[in-house]
């Protein structure tokens, strides 16, 4: 298995904390410096045109790519510990929570994006970083109303085993610390995250302890 990675991409540390549950090392993991650009080199062109981390090879392929869908193909290929809950409608709430992140707040903050509002609409950095910490806090602020409404939160974000939401909230959390976000009204996902990082699989999947990585972000 060939993970490719970087220590900063919080869609490619989802991973890291899955591979870390299910008790899966890859073989290799190919580093590509996002801060470089060598996303948008030829040779990681040709294994995911969409040019963003992660990507996942697994034996003969064919490439994986899309954090969410990639969770769902070692959940599925390794099933133990399970990552979604055995109803639909359990299925559908993390799903949904995982989403939020996913697909509504993170694709605004990514490098494509940040890189476009700075060189081709002139964006400031103060600006530009005002628009990150807004799309961070919307989706948190809707967790955040989720998971204090419902009586399906218990010590993780859907009962008490860890779901997919559960890594992607924590990714968003370091997202939200990059940026200095408050995290203050936010008290649910706070101490679910707190939870999540008493696991080896996800303390050990953070960014910060990544080859690479500053000692300090
Ligand atoms: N929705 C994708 C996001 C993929 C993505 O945008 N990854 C970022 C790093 S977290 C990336 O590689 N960006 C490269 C770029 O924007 O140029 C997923 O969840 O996998």
């Amino acid at each position: 298995m060939k993970l490719f990675s970087f220590w900063r991409s919080l869609a490619t540390y989802r991973v890291r904390i899955a591979l870390n549950l299910k008790g899966i090392a890859p073989d290799e993991v190919i580093n590509i410096d996002l801060m470089k650009g060598q996303q948008h080199e030829a040779a990681f062109r040709a294994v995911n045109p969409m040019m963003a981390l992660p990507a996942l090879i697994d034996g003969e392929g064919p490439v994986l790519f899309e954090s969410l869908a990639i969770l769902e193909y070692l959940d599925e290929t390794h099933p133990q510990p399970p990552l979604l809950p055995q109803d639909a409608r359990g299925r559908a709430r993390v799903r949904g929570l995982a989403q939020i992140i996913a697909c509504d707040s993170h694709p605004l903050l990514v490098p494509r994006v940040r890189e476009y509002l700075e060189h081709q609409l002139k964006i400031d950095e103060p600006a530009r970083a005002a628009w990150a910490m807004h799309w961070i806090a919307a989706a948190l602020a809707a967790i955040e109303a989720d998971l204090a409404g419902s009586k399906e939160t218990g010590r993780y974000c859907h009962g008490d085993a860890v779901t997919i939401a559960d890594i992607v909230v924590v990714s968003q959390i370091a997202g939200a610390n990059l940026y200095k976000v408050d995290l203050s009204p936010y008290p649910t996902v706070r101490r679910i995250v707190d939870e999540c990082q008493k696991l080896d699989a996800f303390a050990g999947a953070h960014p910060l302890k990544q080859p690479g990585a500053p000692a300090a972000a």
